[in-house]
């Protein structure tokens, strides 16, 4: 069944360059971008996103990252989206990623791991719709 989740491209991964590499690996693993853009977190919409993790030692510090420039968020589909893109992307802390992982190649710690991907299906519509509206 086809499926949707939500990529996002962090800050620092957009400042090294790596939006067209990391577009690339999903598009090679049969992803189709539905919906696209770039944009920039204001700190009140990071907030909001990271809504679930309020209160967490590391909070603060993911607000600052993530409103600290560009981002490049996109609504991806394919069957099984959510699980396979989370698993080419790798764990959380891309310094104990597996070797070829997206988080891997492109972030260096836990906090900045070059990429977001949506956790649930459940959770994916829900962060589409926070970028996309509901009409896709
Ligand atoms: P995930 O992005 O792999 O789903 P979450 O636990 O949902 O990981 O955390 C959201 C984001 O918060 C992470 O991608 C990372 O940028 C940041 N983060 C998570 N855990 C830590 C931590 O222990 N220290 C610093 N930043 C963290
Ligand atoms: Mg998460």
């Amino acid at each position: 069944m086809p499926e949707r989740t939500l990529l996002i491209i962090k800050p620092d991964a957009v400042s090294r360059n790596a939006i067209g590499d990391i577009l690339k690996r999903v598009e090679d693993k049969g992803f189709k971008i539905q919906q696209m853009r770039m944009t920039r977190f204001t700190r009140e919409e990071a907030t909001r996103f990271y809504a679930v993790h309020e209160g967490q030692p590391f909070f603060d510090g993911l607000i600052d990252f993530m409103s600290s420039g560009p981002v490049v968020p996109a609504a991806l589909e394919r069957d099984d989206a959510v699980s396979i893109l989370r698993e080419i992307i790798g764990v959380t802390d891309s310094a104990k990623a597996a070797e070829g992982t997206i988080r891997r190649e492109f972030g260096t710690t836990v906090q900045r791991n070059a990429v977001h991907a949506s956790d649930s299906p459940e959770t994916a519509e829900d962060e589409i719709a926070f970028f996309f509206g509901d009409s896709t």
